[in-house]
């Protein structure tokens, strides 16, 4: 192979190695719909898709979810009544659909930089008695201040009806625009009621949390938390993922794992791209 001209920091941005690419899919989505959702996103912090996943699918996926849901959580912010779903992908190929949804997809190539990475895939079953989470921004881990664009993102899929009583996520519309504020009693929250089969999506900036579940049925949902490809992932999906798995998911569910890099460097293994580690 040639050797690249690497003379100054522009240069060593670019696909120096030749082999890494970008992915460059092309996601089967009308972009008059995407443009619709991305001014939506813009302006209110939020989008809402009704009815995104048919009813069949829908049970497909709690049917394979509904076995794995076992412990509560262990703090306010789990929920003492919710049970939570981590390393998704080690334990079913059930929802690796929706978190490669082309809809939402369109909206993250928008959003970051090529090779984005999922950051958590969780499934989360709001049980009756639950208290409301509180309310919270999902990147504000990451310690860079605001107003700023969006680090992170994510989708939560309605597994159930959301309903005022049964926990529908609450939001604060416009929320993603604050500075360093918090909420305060004067904010008007809105919660995202919707039938299930719908999601929501949002950027890492934005304020919401999950409902109280005053009802007497669960509620459950499926959410995908994704990241800047220069950022740290939530989980550790590279080690909690067994590569036996990985090297049978398609490159789109690979990279988003964490098997691909930001030119030149990130996310690279003993100086190759960590794609070589599935050859081992
Ligand atoms: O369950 C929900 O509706 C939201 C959960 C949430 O925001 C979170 O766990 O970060
Ligand atoms: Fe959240």
């Amino acid at each position: 192979m040639k050797k690249p001209v690497v003379e100054n920091i522009d240069d060593l941005s670019t696909d120096i190695a030749g082999t890494t690419g970008f992915l460059k899919i092309e996601r089967d989505v009308d972009p008059a719909l995407v443009e619709a959702d991305w001014q939506h996103l813009q302006k209110h912090g939020f989008v809402m898709m009704k009815n995104l996943i048919s009813h069949a699918d829908v049970k497909k996926v709690k049917t394979a979810l509904e076995p794995l849901f076992d412990k509560v959580g262990r703090n306010e912010f789990e929920g003492e009544f919710t049970q939570r779903i981590y390393s998704t992908m080690a334990k079913t190929r059930a929802v690796d659909w929706l978190a490669t949804h082309p809809r939402i997809l369109a909206l993250l190539d928008k959003m970051f930089m090529p090779n984005y990475r999922l950051s958590q895939l969780l499934g989360i079953n709001i049980l009756p008695g639950e208290n409301a989470q509180f309310i919270h921004p999902d990147d504000g881990f990451y310690p860079v201040p605001r107003p700023r664009p969006p680090l992170g993102a994510a989708s939560i899929f309605a597994l159930d009806d959301f309903t005022e009583e049964n926990g529908a996520t609450r939001l604060i519309p416009k929320s993603h625009l604050w500075g360093m504020r918090k909420p305060t009693k004067d904010d008007k929250v809105s919660s995202a009621v919707m039938p299930k089969g719908s999601a929501i999506f949002y950027g890492g900036t934005f304020w919401h949390g999950g409902g109280a579940n005053i009802s007497d049925g669960p509620r459950m949902a499926l959410t995908a938390q994704y990241c800047e490809p220069w950022l740290r992932q939530q989980e550790n999906l590279m080690m909690a993922i067994p590569k036996d798995i990985v090297r049978k998911l398609d490159p789109q569910l690979q990279s988003l794992l964490g098997y691909s890099i930001l030119p030149p460097y990130i996310g690279m293994v003993n100086g190759v791209h960590p794609l070589r580690l599935l050859d081992e």
